[in-house]
């Protein structure tokens, strides 16, 4: 009997991703902190997460939605957009926010790597917080080729994102095999540091940002692994759904 195995390439960065074709699952990643915000927003009963690389379509788009059933998040550089509900904090989407609407979000790296994959015929987000509900659909799915996208930041390789990579490259242990060596290296960094998550997130220096911003609760929160069942899969190009 053949054995199917996934296949998984890790790319550092959207602009690493290859143009002209696509995998069977993309996974964009980004712990620091787009995609641990998806998870947990809709962990909390949001219906949706649309996102938009431009804050003038995100205007345009959500201002044709009731108003008591979205919320504007906005961020660029690590701070809220003037004039947006929310600036892409974890903490901020409590069920008592966030129930029942859903969140237009544009933020400086998260939703461009999401962009760049958005025609894959599947694409979930991963955080650590959803890591392993990730790893489970992953299982059950069994696609031939998963690229992971770590939305790095600005162009350039992240630490917090890498690791993720390596983290959904453990749980799935011997069910994938790595496509390149980032992957392999960024099983090695997870086995490295898995031990340390909160302190390697605030070494990262978009970790060093955010503490400059005053949002050392935010990394605490990002740095848990497991806690939350909820994968954000997209049904439609740019808007995430919750499976859990
Ligand atoms: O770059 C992004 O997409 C954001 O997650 C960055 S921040 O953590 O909200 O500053």
């Amino acid at each position: 009997m053949k054995v199917s195995a996934m296949k998984v390439w890790v790319y550092h960065t959207p602009e690493q991703v290859p143009t002209g074709e696509l995998p069977d699952c993309a996974v964009v990643v980004d712990v620091l902190r787009a995609t641990t915000t998806m998870a947990v927003a809709l962990a909390a009963g949001a219906t949706g997460v649309q996102v938009f690389a431009d804050l003038d379509e995100l205007m345009r788009v959500s201002h044709a939605w009731p108003e008591a059933q979205r919320l504007r998040v906005g961020e660029r550089g690590g701070k809220v957009v003037s004039g947006f509900d929310l600036g892409n904090s974890p903490l901020d989407c409590t069920p008592e926010r966030v129930k029942g609407r859903r969140l237009f979000m544009s933020t400086t790296n998260g939703t461009r790597a999401l962009t760049q994959v958005q025609h894959a015929p599947q694409v979930l987000t991963c955080a650590l917080v959803n890591r392993q509900a990730v790893v489970e659909l992953l299982r059950q799915q069994q696609p031939e080729r998963v690229w992971v996208v770590a939305s790095g930041w600005e162009g350039a390789f992240s630490l917090e994102d890498t690791v993720c990579a390596g983290a959904l490259l453990a749980g799935l242990g011997s069910q994938a095999t790595t496509g390149n060596d980032e992957a392999v290296s960024a099983l090695a960094l997870y086995q490295q540091w898995h031990n340390d998550l909160l302190p390697l997130l605030q070494r990262a220096s978009h970790g060093q940002r955010l503490l400059g911003l005053g949002q050392a609760a935010d990394l605490q929160f990002c740095a848990q692994v497991d806690c939350l069942t909820t994968v954000p899969r997209q049904s439609e190009p740019g808007i995430l759904k919750a499976v859990t």
